[in-house]
């Protein structure tokens, strides 16, 4: 079994600093390892507000929402505390490289607080021009390159992890092409708007059309998949929690049920996904 939790954010607001967003971090690592948790899964872009659903065209502005390095001052205290606690963690932030290229990055870190897996988010949705008519922006083709890691699975400590960013998890090759390099997990974190600025589309499938698509790749996969949701109201614009842990099954384990902070974790059997593969 895995020890496997998942921390939920409630908002990033734009006036909230790193150092308050890790000192929740910590907060919620320390909590899913008094519940018996190896690995805490948190949320794409964990650190910052979901910053592109603003339009910014100045490079100084847009930087300060992106990470040089990693980990780097602002977020050791976070891998300080991993180790100390022995936890493993997955964490979606902003990456800038020395070459000035932008990625939606996410990192797996192991017990000892060594990085073991990277990846860069390969489906981008939104835009890269600025829509005046639309309530608010999605500009993740703006500010991010597409990622050239591929999707690729990582062994953390005893597991095989496969990771992936909020919209690749709506689409089939991405588990396929983690299940055919033998992920036992496929970990994620999201920010989903409650709405879709290009139809009307009811508030209610977002999460449907959420929930589905990790039910149905689980089960037709053979993987857990442990989805966290950074959500509720960044600055008056609102997006959907449920956080949620799903078995090989395709049966929802554990499921958040508020719209903050909150760690919902299980005992992952991993063996369960073992005899469906067979
Ligand atoms: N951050 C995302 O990738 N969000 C998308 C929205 C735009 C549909 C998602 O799939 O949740």
């Amino acid at each position: 079994t895995l020890g496997l939790a998942v921390a939920q954010m409630g908002p990033v607001n734009l006036a909230d600093t790193r150092e308050d967003v890790v000192g929740r971090l910590i907060e919620m690592l320390r909590e899913a390892k008094s519940r018996g948790s190896e690995v805490v899964v948190f949320p794409e872009l964990a650190l910052t507000t979901f910053f592109p659903r603003y339009w910014m065209e100045d490079e100084e502005e847009l930087d300060r929402f992106y990470e040089k390095a990693m980990p780097n001052p602002r977020v050791q205290p976070l891998f300080d505390e991993e180790r100390k606690l022995g936890m493993g963690f997955y964490l979606g932030y902003a990456e800038l490289t020395p070459e000035g290229r932008r990625f939606n990055t996410s990192i797996l870190v192991d017990k000892a607080g060594n990085i073991v897996g990277k990846y860069r988010k390969i489906h981008l949705p939104g835009h890269s021009d600025h829509k005046l008519e639309a309530p608010f922006q999605h500009l993740e083709k703006k500010y991010f390159e597409v990622g050239d890691l591929g999707f690729r699975v990582f062994d953390m400590d005893d597991t095989r992890v496969g990771m992936c960013l909020c919209n690749d998890r709506r689409w089939p090759e991405t588990y396929r092409v983690l299940s055919l390099q033998s992920a036992e997990v496929v970990v994620l974190g999201y920010n989903t708007p409650s709405i879709n600025i290009y139809w009307n589309e009811p508030i209610h499938l977002r999460t449907s059309t959420h929930l589905i698509s990790l039910q149905a790749n689980a089960y037709q996969n053979a993987v857990w998949v442990a989805a966290a949701a950074k959500c509720g109201s960044e600055d008056g614009f609102h997006m959907i929690g449920s956080s949620v842990i799903v078995a090989p099954t395709g049966e929802i384990v554990a499921r958040a049920l508020s719209e903050e902070d909150e760690v919902i974790a299980v005992k992952a059997d991993l063996r369960i996904g073992e005899n469906f593969r067979e």
